[in-house]
């Protein structure tokens, strides 16, 4: 049959059979066991990569640590235009990466080359940030004084990423950390790992072809413990790391016990609420593709749909017809909508939720299911379920890391819906389809969500690079991203500038010698 062009992807990329999982930019070695990479649309292994060993962790630290030094006096225009160059690679190579994020994660090619332009959109973005990392200035109180506040670059920035995102979360931090000033030590999540080969390769043509030493954008591969290398060194004054509550707060406490700063962009449990003046055909649209999307494999995935009772029926039937449109296969094949799960694992997770759900008292209306036979043969690939439930059921008010949608039921006014809506741990994206401008007002409003996200008549995912990307209370509250999440990745520091012969102090102090 055909490869849809895979094999050519993996050489466009660099990518081998058994690859380095090591890397400085401009060496590439490793000592560590081999992680082998199968692909979930056949099951098919891809390649391997051989992990990274603490020594093999030394020597990337001694490179970045080295490389920081001369990065951090290019100025910073001049580094944006390196980002400018690196944006350029991916534009040329999109199809390519766009394909080996599909094949090797699952998610359909459009979304693969949509997680691509995600990247070249945080270069563009980067390149003009790089001319605008402004400080303010202040009046002193002090005659003769000035007063204002510089950002400088911050060191190492490890960066720690999931599966389901495998490379746009990586270009997200390591644009804006490089404008900054910053070098990067990354690792990809083992489940994904030639992704994270594949980026590197192309971070380092643009490091070569404008002779920069390594150790700027640094690779490291393996599981938790290779992460732990980051989070318990000293040397890195920045952790950013997307992925499960659970990995957030071991993190969270790893870095914090030496008082280093954690940017966490952890699991989302969002929620559409439907209300009595909601266009339905948008809701429709915008709750289908939240839950089936990526196959509900997104952090702002839409896990959970708010429906008023007076429009309950209506929005269930369309809803319920639309997923019977679903194609469901090859993520490769442009005439499907829905790929696989990243593994049998997760397959397990959905198959348990389910089970779960139904026991705690839900009543499913779209059936579940793995399936089986031919195109199916990697064992990934379920079908998109949907659940009436109750908001306090456990499973309701845990983030399932697959296509399965709950619907709840409120009445009365839009007070209920929010109360619903914000009653999880989670708090990333959430959103509300409504023409009714006093109920869209409530929900942005002080009273309003409680999320890091929230929309009006659009869904919960498929946030855009410009605005600050992250949430709030479990989802750990990192900030990734436009707007001005680039602070993060840069120490501040204030300024007084005495230019006269008198030394007064500050609060009108006397001390007089
Ligand atoms: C994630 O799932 O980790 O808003 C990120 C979105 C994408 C990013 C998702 N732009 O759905």
């Amino acid at each position: 049959g055909t490869d849809f062009g895979i094999n050519e992807a993996l050489k466009t990329l660099g990518v081998k059979t058994i690859n380095e999982g090591t890397s400085t930019g401009l060496t590439t070695f490793s000592n560590g066991d081999i992680i082998e990479s199968y692909s979930p649309v056949d099951g098919q292994l891809i390649g391997k990569v051989k992990s990274t060993t603490k020594a093999d962790y030394e020597k990337v630290m001694d490179a970045a640590t080295t490389a920081f030094k001369s990065w951090r006096t290019m100025p910073a225009p001049q580094r944006g235009e390196i980002v400018r160059q690196f944006g350029d690679k991916l534009r040329e190579k999109k199809e390519a990466l766009g394909k080996l994020v599909s094949y090797e994660m699952g998610k359909s090619y459009q979304e693969g080359l949509g997680e691509v332009q995600e990247m070249i959109d945080i270069c563009d973005f980067a390149v003009g940030l790089s001319r605008q990392l402004h400080g303010l200035t202040m009046h002193s109180e002090r005659p003769g004084h000035r007063m204002y506040e510089q950002y400088h670059p911050l060191g190492v920035v490890g960066i720690i990423s999931a599966f389901n995102f495998p490379v746009a979360v990586w270009a997200w931090n390591t644009a804006l950390a490089w404008v900054c000033g910053d070098v990067c030590v990354w690792k990809p999540s083992e489940k994904v790992p030639l992704c994270g080969i594949a980026c590197q390769n192309i971070a380092a043509e643009v490091f070569v072809e404008n002779n920069l030493p390594e150790g700027i954008s640094n690779l490291i591969n393996g599981d938790y413990r290779v992460g732990e290398f980051m989070t318990k060194d000293s040397r890195i004054p920045l952790i950013s790391a997307t992925g499960s509550i659970r990995m957030g707060k071991i993190v969270a406490q790893e870095v914090a016990a030496r008082l280093g700063k954690s940017l966490l962009e952890l699991g989302g449990n969002n929620a559409i609420i439907a209300t009595p003046d909601a266009d339905i055909k948008m809701t429709v649209i915008g709750a289908v593709f939240g839950a089936v999307g990526t196959a509900g494999q997104r952090c702002t995935s839409t896990r959970r749909l708010i429906i008023h009772e007076s429009i309950y029926d209506k929005v269930k039937s369309a809803i319920v017809d639309a997923y019977k449109q679903l194609r469901i296969g090859n993520p490769l094949d442009e005439n499907n909508h829905v790929g696989p799960l990243i593994d049998k694992e997760a397959v397990e997770m959905y198959q348990n939720a389910l089970e779960q759900v139904v026991k705690e008292g839900g009543h499913i209306i779209i059936e579940g299911g793995v399936l089986s036979g031919e195109g199916y043969e990697s064992g990934c690939y379920v079908k998109p379920a949907i659940v009436e439930a109750k908001p306090d059921f456990k499973m309701v008010q845990h983030e399932t890391f697959a296509p399965v949608l709950y619907f709840l039921k409120y009445s009365g006014a839009i007070e209920n819906a929010i109360e619903i809506q914000n009653g999880v741990v989670q708090g990333l994206s959430s959103a509300i389809m409504t023409n009714n401008l006093r109920e869209a007002e409530r929900f942005l409003s002080v009273q309003g969500s409680d999320c890091g996200i929230a929309n009006v008549n659009i869904g919960t995912s498929g946030a855009e690079i410009g605005g600050a990307f992250g949430g709030e209370k479990e989802t750990g509250g990192g900030r990734e991203s436009g707007s001005d999440a680039w602070k993060i990745y840069m120490r501040r520091q204030t300024n007084t500038i005495n230019y006269t012969t008198e030394l007064p102090l500050a609060q009108g102090i006397k001390f007089d010698l």
